[in-house]
């Protein structure tokens, strides 16, 4: 069917990294309720359909106005069948019967609860689904066994699941600023994840610590992490050395630098500014503080001076810095872009670490995103524009 004249018609590349997915657009009510069955999908274990709703949703991201017709879909990568019949029955009728189904059931709200705890994945909050528990309560009073991660995301999830503000971030960003100059004068670190892309808020945040000379950064990572756990800055720290040497699907024969690359999880303590004197509590710390007469446990804002704030720390080698910066600016679907073009379009395997042709059988030196987007023949996305 041509379309008609009065229709706009927009052409999208079928790619989310050949397109410019900006953090605010136009069709708020469709991509939220896409998201919801995306998130479901992945509750139930079933990532194809998960990828394809998230890859339907950044469709409608990119397009610079908000659709109002099917009329206007036509020629649009990425809409499922699946996926069209819940925009059309938005359109026409406001909701979509599937999604606020969903968002009613008791499996997706106890998923959602139960998997926003820091440490839990979706196999074992399932499990404890299965077993009948509902939300994170549940989980301390049938006295489930807890890792030392779970046990953290018990312990702090109110402050967990509260947004992380961009000043918030701004303030940590000067905390591990000063750690890491502290026992490495000339290292650098920067702001990534969402907030590079211009988010006002995350989950986390994100940062990747590296020293203009090659070697330098060896070792840092623990050093970085006594400085802190010394002064009381960390309720939580798990490092990790790069998992990508044990990586199944890595490319051959990774250069020798690569088993430097390291990674903390951590939960800072962070100071909350400002407060008035009256307003000062009589006793910190996670425990339970009397205030006004009341107890209240560590759920309560009021009773602390503190947030639990969840950060990840990454140290890279200054040779693969670029390769890290792209790889963890994320959205998580644009990273998944990119790798998918790089192996079907390009022949080339794309990480946070590398990027290695295949047909060439050799990696490919990147000191700056330009040039890893130019290897993969890519026009460069600055990252405000890849919220896709
Ligand atoms: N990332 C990835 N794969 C992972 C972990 C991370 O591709 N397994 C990349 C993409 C993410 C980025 O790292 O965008 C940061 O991870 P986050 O989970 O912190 O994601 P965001 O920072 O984008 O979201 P939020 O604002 O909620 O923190
Ligand atoms: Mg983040």
């Amino acid at each position: 069917v041509e379309p008609s004249p009065t229709v706009p018609v927009f052409t999208l590349n079928a790619y989310g990294c050949q397109r410019r997915t900006p953090l605010l657009h136009h069709n708020n009510v469709l991509t939220d309720a896409l998201l919801v069955l995306a998130e479901n999908a992945e509750f139930n274990e079933d990532e194809g359909r998960s990828v394809a709703f998230k890859r339907a949703a950044s469709v409608l991201k990119a397009l610079p106005h908000t659709v109002r017709g099917m009329e206007e879909l036509q020629g649009l990568p990425c809409l499922g069948g699946h996926s069209q019949r819940v925009i059309k029955e938005i359109l026409e009728e406001g909701k979509s019967r599937e999604v606020e189904a969903t968002l009613q059931s008791q499996q997706f709200q106890a998923m959602k609860a139960l998997t926003g705890i820091f440490g839990v994945g979706v196999k074992t909050a399932d499990r404890w689904f299965r077993e009948g528990l509902r939300q994170p309560s549940d989980v301390v009073d049938t006295g489930q066994k807890l890792n030392h991660t779970q046990e953290a995301g018990i312990r702090y999830y109110e402050d967990l699941n509260t947004p992380v503000t961009r000043a918030e971030a701004d303030a940590i960003g000067q905390i591990v600023e000063e750690a890491v100059q502290a026992v490495l004068p000339g290292a650098t670190i920067t702001l990534t994840g969402g907030f590079r892309r211009g988010k006002p808020t995350g989950h986390d945040v994100d940062f990747l610590i590296t020293h203009p000379e090659e070697g330098k950064e060896e070792n840092l990572m623990p050093k970085v992490v006594s400085w802190l756990d010394d002064r009381g800055l960390l309720l939580y720290q798990k490092t990790t050395r790069n998992s990508y040497l044990e990586a199944k699907d890595g490319p051959a024969r990774p250069p020798h630098n690569m088993d430097r690359f390291e990674r903390c999880f951590s939960i800072f303590r962070l100071d909350r500014p400002h407060r008035r004197p009256e307003q000062q509590p009589q006793a910190g710390g996670e425990c339970q503080a009397q205030v006004g007469g009341t107890l209240l446990g560590q759920g309560s804002e009021e009773s602390r001076d503190w947030k639990a704030v969840r950060v990840d720390l990454v140290v890279t080698p200054a040779s693969q810095f670029a390769f890290a910066l792209l790889g963890w600016t994320g959205s998580q679907l644009f990273e998944r872009e990119l790798r998918r073009w790089a192996v079907h379009e390009k022949h080339m395997s794309l990480s946070s670490h590398a990027l290695y042709d295949s047909t060439q059988n050799r990696y490919l030196r990147g000191s700056t995103e330009e040039e890893i987007f130019t290897h993969l023949g890519l026009e460069f996305v600055p990252p405000s524009e890849r919220n896709a």
